[in-house]
């Protein structure tokens, strides 16, 4: 990136960052490459900087320094998907180390640390990342890395970036922060002192729940390196449509963040004051115990509400059977409205003693809220609740 990119706003480079016209016929869009090989003049004398596209693709190209930019980081690397970045990330750690994980994360990720790299040797704590004693208690010799999720999934607690990295930076080891649900354009860890940024790509980012894909951002050109030379290693890239969507979906992140906030602070308040909730997790509510943190860390409170239901099992799927405009499905991050229940559906590989602790009961539902018109929304909600 220039250092006039650089000094572009947020909306700018969402919609230019990594891109210019194409050069041979001036489509103003990335096309898309579809190619898995590049031409060689000579034995090993390619004509620009590709030679395979599991190694390099100009569409992927494109999107990894977009990302890169809009996270404010100098790499940008895409994934098949965003447990695919995470493995990525893992392939820094040897057998032995050990690695702090986040107590609240999506289940797919407490999955891949519990039964992918523990049977390889890599131990693990699960740690409340507001609990910044017990976080320090945590570290052995052996600690690597530290990961963790700001807002979790479900329960959309904080953790303060800063604060954190400082340990881990005491400490020697990496800090990545899966910013999935906060999104480049309401956080950025690396200007915190994150050492990586994670995303799922198939949330936000793509926004229309049409892609699945990972995203890692670092600017520490040793951490860069070491990724580079996984992603090709490994090879769980995305191919250059999925590319080419992602990198169409960034262009309107900015303008798509802004309504999922409103609608979502409107939906919280709502479920806040209704006799069948008997409470709700969003970090712009006053009552978040991260609201202050939220105010200061985050540029909006994000699109994303967590809420208990009086009673248990049957009166959360009478709800998530009743709703029409949400749809019960896992995901999240979309235009349109989904509804699911974390317990049954997205954190079921959590062993349930560990969901209970955290809150993730039978009466918990997790809402992402679309930008379809509010009010509708809450109509739906109302006509379920009642
Ligand atoms: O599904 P995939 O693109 O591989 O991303 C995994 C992942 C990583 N991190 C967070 C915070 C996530 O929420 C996810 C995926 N989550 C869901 C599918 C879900 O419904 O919560």
């Amino acid at each position: 990136m220039s250092q006039a990119e650089s000094q572009h706003k947020f909306a700018t480079r969402a919609i230019h960052a990594g891109q210019k016209p194409d050069p041979s016929t001036g489509a103003i869009m990335t096309p898309v490459y579809m190619t898995s090989t590049f031409v060689q003049k000579s034995p090993g004398v390619i004509i620009e900087e590709y030679d395979y596209s599991r190694s390099s693709n100009p569409t992927r190209k494109a999107l990894e320094a977009n990302l890169a930019s809009l996270e404010g980081g100098r790499s940008g690397f895409a994934f098949s998907s965003g447990l695919a970045a995470m493995d990525c990330v893992m392939h820094l750690l040897s057998a032995g180390d050990h690695i702090i994980l986040g107590d609240d994360v999506y289940g797919g990720t407490f999955r891949l640390v519990d039964k992918v790299y523990k049977q390889l040797g890599v131990t693990a704590t699960r740690v409340d990342f507001t609990d910044h004693a017990a976080l320090q208690a945590a570290f052995t010799p052996k600690t690597r890395l530290v990961w963790g999720e700001t807002p979790t999934n479900p329960m959309l607690r904080l953790c303060d970036i800063a604060a954190v990295a400082k340990i881990a930076k005491a400490k020697g080891a990496m800090f990545a922060v899966d910013n999935t649900f906060a999104t480049p354009y309401l956080q950025n860890p690396l200007a915190l002192g994150a050492d990586i940024v994670h995303h799922s790509s198939t949330k936000y980012i793509g926004g229309h729940s049409d892609v699945i894909g990972g995203v890692l951002v670092t600017s520490d050109e040793q951490i860069a390196a070491k990724l580079k030379f996984f992603q090709n290693s490994v090879g769980s890239v995305p191919g250059p449509m999925d590319c080419f969507m992602l990198l169409r979906s960034t262009k309107t992140l900015h303008v798509r963040m802004e309504r999922h906030c409103a609608n979502a602070m409107k939906v919280a308040e709502f479920l806040a004051g209704h006799k069948a909730v008997q409470s709700v997790a969003y970090p712009g509510l006053k009552s978040h115990p991260e609201h202050a943190l939220a105010s200061k860390q985050m540029r909006g409170f994000g699109g994303m509400v967590t809420a208990t239901l009086k009673g248990g099992m049957n009166e959360s799927r009478r709800f998530l059977e009743r709703v029409h405009l949400f749809s019960l499905a896992e995901s999240l991050g979309g235009v349109e409205s989904l509804i699911e229940h974390p317990a049954i559906m997205t954190h079921a590989s959590i062993p349930a003693e560990n969901r209970a602790a955290l809150g993730i009961t039978d009466g918990l539902v997790r809402l992402s809220v679309g930008i379809e018109d509010v009010d509708d929304l809450i109509r739906d909600l109302e006509h379920a609740l009642a």
